[in-house]
């Protein structure tokens, strides 16, 4: 297999203009034709044109209307190399056959389910045509679809659909073109058996579009969720970066296989029908959230991603990185800032600072990539996130905005780098933060260790701060980055003081802003030690640091327990209320991990207990934040901050902490459980969300008890639940316990939901997860249960990555868990390589655990390695895992 590297870029020699697609949809094949207007980046040249192809049948190449003969061309398995065409501006005409109905890999074209559609991004054009399958290829398009019309009674592209009518023999066609232009992976074509829901959205300029939500006809009345947060993101984007739709028309399609969430194709964007569908009785809150984020993040990519592009592949944290805060932001002005923000940070700790500190550790933008897929990361899309968020800390929202502003600005309908973005930044604001760029160049999590001093003779206290960033694959040593850190100081009585003055680099500077008190301010931290010291503090603060998490970083400090405690209680920034019942409870989880380690009792510490305590009774709280502030920290973070991870005793200790907790306040849960239920109708709306959290967190807690009179009630709340969220809630919690009403609260929630493959998926992922001893049989039970499909990308993340979340199953001692998974990567190589890869990642992280695992582990990587015909992208996980 071979790397490419993003220090080897080079500009195309040819661009294209206008591209005409056909294809008349077959049965067996689809033969495709394409005609490009094709010329030269330096005028008067010809060197060889080369497109890249894959899995394609050649028919024939023209070139201004001249067939050409073999030897005017080279065809590779990858690339067709056109030896000397004509110069200047030409017409590249080429037939081609593929086959839809045998590409179970998701990527180009394919059917399935009866319908056709495509999946393009990345480098998936190359499987529908010949073609220069790079995003700085920009080009205007028309798609003409032919079909058999009572089978395929919907034919879609993007763009308009600028004719449609009926053929001979029972088919019809459609004709549309994209007046934009647009790389080759924003491209899409659907046919199929749908319905539409149909809506109209007023721009601010007054132009109405039309809005369809397209789904089989049977799903049209799970789509109201869908068309509400399709409207509201497209208010949202005109508000907040008066940002227009640019088109009449806007298609979302919901397609049951594919191998993404979804894909911001041009006018037509494709989803995973769980990011589209729901109901009150079928979708959980945590759905409609998703569902609210994922269609405001393909619509919000029309303009960050779609009018201006990427230059190549490695900037793809440019548009994903932007749209994700894009998205973070929509869903926060949405709902509650403070609760979204814990989710993303908890995302960050959980799933991206472990890929940051193993193998598979890649800067925001990778270096180098064998398999692009690959890189669809959460260093590129949540870490590419936190990178935007930091401008908008450092320069402020008007900042921010002007920044962007002059971005589209200077690149639409561009294909441009992280640093044309940075630029932007820079220019429009006049700032230089030159070095803010590592962020996109250096990997690892940076580590920032703090220590506070308060000289009560001179009314000063300072900080001082020093950053380290571990060592990442290829980055033995690094330098220091620009980080900007939010302090805030609170009094002895809880609060803010203002911020007048510090000294810095030994000159006193002000904080000011025109006479208005400062409660926090924004440290730019860029050397790797540096002391900041505020003046005119008359009593000892209690320092409130890296307020709503301003920087991606590991934060050390020499902050108390009483400290955190106090800021718990106190702090004035709810993110950093939360953040310190987190540090304490990791800190609590780490010391009872080496208490099992060392086969000492377990005690819970009675403060840790008065804290949670304190939280779930005060009622002046929102219920999310509490829901929240009492979930304790997640395994993979709890994990990833051990010298050698050890899933028996993490889950050992999260066993314990919850049932001590559970036991201690029983009465507490109970109440909240009762002052909680509702009997209304399900309301997508925060108060009405935050309640059904903290009372499905009181339930999973009462649950663990296993007590009669618990189990009765978590029972009683399974057979009475109105909607999916509580219903849920429920099943999960029950299913924590083994026996016969777990097994037949699983049996009868399946006869009621087969019919929903969503809510099957559901059920398949808590099965998968289960930490129930030995579950790695029912796993492999699950494999041939009629409804699994491996096939079906939705089916194996239930089930597959499901199984490899479960610390207890996947992690088993006697490597049962790792065989089953190195099984399984095997097998599902062979159909879809893209999602073999994701499950074959579960191993990437093996030298973090003990010698025996690591034993066990490595095993299965090497088997995997030494399989015939393994894919591109298995083979660039295991071996970098291997590495
Ligand atoms: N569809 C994926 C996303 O929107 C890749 N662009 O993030
Ligand atoms: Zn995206």
């Amino acid at each position: 297999p071979r790397e490419i590297f993003l220090k080897d870029y080079k500009m195309p020699d040819y661009y294209f203009d206008t591209v005409d697609l056909k294809f008349p949809l077959g049965e067996e094949c689809t033969i495709v034709s394409s005609k490009i207007t094709v010329f030269p980046r330096i005028e008067g040249s010809s060197p060889p044109l080369v497109l890249d192809g894959q899995d394609l049948k050649l028919i024939s190449i023209q070139l201004n209307g001249k067939a050409l003969k073999e030897n005017d061309y080279d065809l590779g398995p990858r690339r067709l190399t056109i030896h000397s065409p004509p110069s200047g501006k030409f017409i590249l005409e080429i037939v081609n056959e593929i086959h839809p109905q045998k590409n179970t890999s998701l990527k180009g074209f394919y059917k399935s389910s009866g319908n056709f559609c495509t999946h393009c991004e990345a480098e998936g054009f190359r499987k529908i045509t010949f073609y220069q399958d790079r995003p700085d290829i920009m080009a205007k398009y028309t798609c003409h679809i032919e079909a058999d019309k009572s089978l395929y009674p919907v034919l879609l592209s993007n763009g308009n659909l600028i004719e449609q009518g009926d053929l001979e023999n029972g088919k019809h066609y459609a004709i549309w073109e994209d007046p934009y232009k647009k790389p080759s992976y924003l491209f899409a074509l659907v046919a199929g058996q749908l319905q539409s829901r149909d809506d109209t959205f007023i721009t601010c300029s007054g132009r109405n579009v039309a809005l369809r939500i397209w789904t089989p006809a049977e799903d049209v009345p799970k789509t109201v969720h869908a068309m509400y947060s399709l409207k509201a993101a497209m208010k949202w984007d005109e508000d907040v970066f008066g940002l227009e739709y640019d088109l009449d028309l806007f298609n979302i399609v919901a397609f049951p296989d594919a191998n993404m969430g979804a894909m911001e194709n041009k006018s037509l964007n494709i989803f995973n029908p769980k990011v589209v569908l729901a109901s009150p009785e079928t979708a959980t809150d945590a759905d409609y959230s998703a569902i609210l984020d994922v269609i405001g993040h393909e619509y919000f990519h029309n303009w960050t991603g779609n009018r201006v592009t990427c230059r190549d592949w490695f900037q793809l944290s440019l548009k994903e990185g932007l749209t994700v805060f894009r998205n973070q932001e929509f869903s926060s002005d949405m709902g509650s800032r403070t609760v979204i923000r814990i989710a993303d940070v908890s995302k960050l700790r959980n799933d991206q600072f472990p890929q940051d500190a193993g193998p598979m550790a890649h800067p925001v933008r990778p270096h180098s990539y064998i398999k692009m897929d690959n890189f669809y990361t959460v260093q590129v899309y949540h870490k590419g996130a936190e990178v935007v968020r930091m401008y908008k800390t450092l320069l402020g929202s008007q900042g921010f905005r002007k920044g962007m502003d002059l971005y589209f600005k200077r690149h639409d309908g561009q294909a441009v780098t992280c640093e044309d973005f940075f630029a932007a930044m820079r220019d429009a604001n006049d700032v230089d933060f030159a070095h803010f760029l590592l962020w996109y160049s250096q990997a690892g999590t940076p580590i920032i260790k703090v220590n506070s001093s308060y000289n009560p003779e001179a009314h000063t206290f300072s900080l001082k701060i020093s950053q380290e960033i571990p060592p990442t694959p290829g980055q033995p040593v690094k330098e220091s980055m620009f980080i900007p850190l939010a302090v805030g100081l609170l009094d002895s009585k809880g609060k803010d003081i203002p911020l007048s003055t510090i000294y810095h680099g030994g000159t006193l500077q002000s904080i000011s802003r025109d006479g208005q008190p400062v409660y926090t301010t924004v440290f730019r931290f860029t050397k790797k030690e540096e002391e900041f010291v505020f003046s005119d503090v008359f009593e000892r603060p209690v320092p409130s640091l890296l307020r709503g998490y301003s920087a991606p970083v590991r934060l050390e400090s020499d902050l108390t327990d009483s400290d955190l405690f106090f800021l718990l209680a106190n702090d004035s920034d709810e993110f950093n209320r939360w953040e310190a019942g987190q540090i304490l409870a990791r800190k609590l989880m780490l010391s009872l991990v080496d208490d099992f380690q060392h086969n000492k009792p377990l005690v819970l510490n009675k403060k840790f207990m008065d804290g949670f305590k304190s939280i779930l009774s005060d009622s002046s709280l929102d219920k999310e934040f509490v829901a929240k502030a009492i979930t304790l920290p997640g395994d993979g973070e709890v994990m990833d901050m051990m010298e050698v991870a050890d899933p028996d005793a993490v889950h050992a200790v999260r066993t314990f902490i919850w049932k001590q907790l559970a036991s201690e306040l029983r009465a507490e849960f109970l109440s909240t459980l009762k002052d909680n239920r509702s009997s209304e109708e399900y309301v997508f709306d925060h108060p009405n969300m935050a309640r059904r959290a903290l009372k499905n967190i009181a339930l999973a807690y009462l649950a663990c008890l296993e007590d009669p009179e618990t189990a009765n009630i978590v029972l009683h709340e399974y057979n009475t639940a109105t909607n999916m969220t509580e219903q849920f809630a429920a099943l999960a919690a029950i299913s924590q316990n083994p026996g016969k009403t777990r097994d037949d609260v699983l049996a009868d929630f399946y006869g009621k939901w087969q019919h929903d493959h969503l809510v099957v998926n559901k059920w398949f992922a808590l099965q998968a997860v289960s930490d129930i001893p030995g579950n790695v049989e029912n796993v492999k039970k699950l494999l041939t249960h009629p409804a699994f499909d491996m096939r079906s990308p939705n089916k194996v993340y239930s089930l597959i990555r499901g199984f490899c979340g479960s610390l207890v199953n996947f992690h088993a001692k006697d490597g049962s868990g790792y065989k089953f998974v190195g099984e399984i990567v095997l097998q599902l190589d062979k159909i879809n390589p893209q999602v073999a890869s994701q499950m074959v990642s579960a191993f990437s992280r093996w030298k973090h655990y003990d010698e025996n695992r690591q034993k066990l582990a490595k095993a299965q990587l090497e088997l995997i390695m030494s399989a015939n015909g393994l894919s591109e992208d298995v083979y660039e996980i295991a071996s970098k895992s291997l590495a």
